[in-house]
């Protein structure tokens, strides 16, 4: 089991280059029920380096919560927010509403509509306000899309990205090779 209470990972900034311990990126959900499609982008963090938060804030059950953490969420040291939720999603665009940072949407798959509901309630979003959206239940490359806003302004992170994109494209000239030999 995953512990849900606002954390650090694990291995925080260790030889990230990063100067200060707080979080840079803020990964929200609107339920633990999240957690499984929101743990990938923690995980994608987790290996380029990046101090996050992770926890709960659900725009219609807890609505003091949501304003307090959006609001506070740039003077704490936050560079980007990934917000997931299903349903009648609002999270993610609410967060945007309350701040000038960079806000990722995951639409999380729900029982009935299949997640379109989600997807469909974070991509609309009115002239003004983005939300950057992934696909459905898309956590890792939520996750992947806030290492790239933060590497465009450290070259050693965008380094590190170059590297993972070399090692995915090593993964298929890899299974090319495999198959060539059937
Ligand atoms: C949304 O409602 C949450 O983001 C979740 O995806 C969905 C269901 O929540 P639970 O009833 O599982 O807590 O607010």
């Amino acid at each position: 089991e995953e512990e849900l209470a606002l954390y650090v990972p694990e291995t925080p900034a260790q030889g990230s280059g990063f100067s200060h311990k707080h979080p840079l990126v803020g990964v929200i959900m609107g339920s633990d029920s999240d957690l499984p499609v929101m743990l990938p982008a923690a995980r994608i963090l987790d290996r380029f380096k990046i101090p996050y938060e992770l926890t709960i804030v659900s725009a219609h059950r807890t609505p003091d919560r949501l304003v307090e953490y959006a609001r506070s969420a740039s003077s704490r040291g936050l560079r980007t927010i990934i917000a997931g939720a299903g349903g009648a999603a609002h999270l993610p665009g609410m967060v945007a509403a309350m701040t000038a940072l960079p806000v990722i949407g995951v639409p999380v798959k729900g029982s009935s509509l299949d997640g379109v509901d989600s997807l469909h309630s974070i991509v609309q979003m009115p002239r003004g306000i983005p939300v950057a959206t992934v696909a459905i239940n898309g956590g890792m490359n939520a996750g992947l899309l806030a290492v790239r806003i933060l590497g465009a302004g450290i070259p050693h992170l965008f380094a590190d990205i170059d590297v993972y994109l070399r090692g995915l494209e090593s993964e298929v000239v890899a299974k090319v090779e495999k198959l060539e030999e059937v």
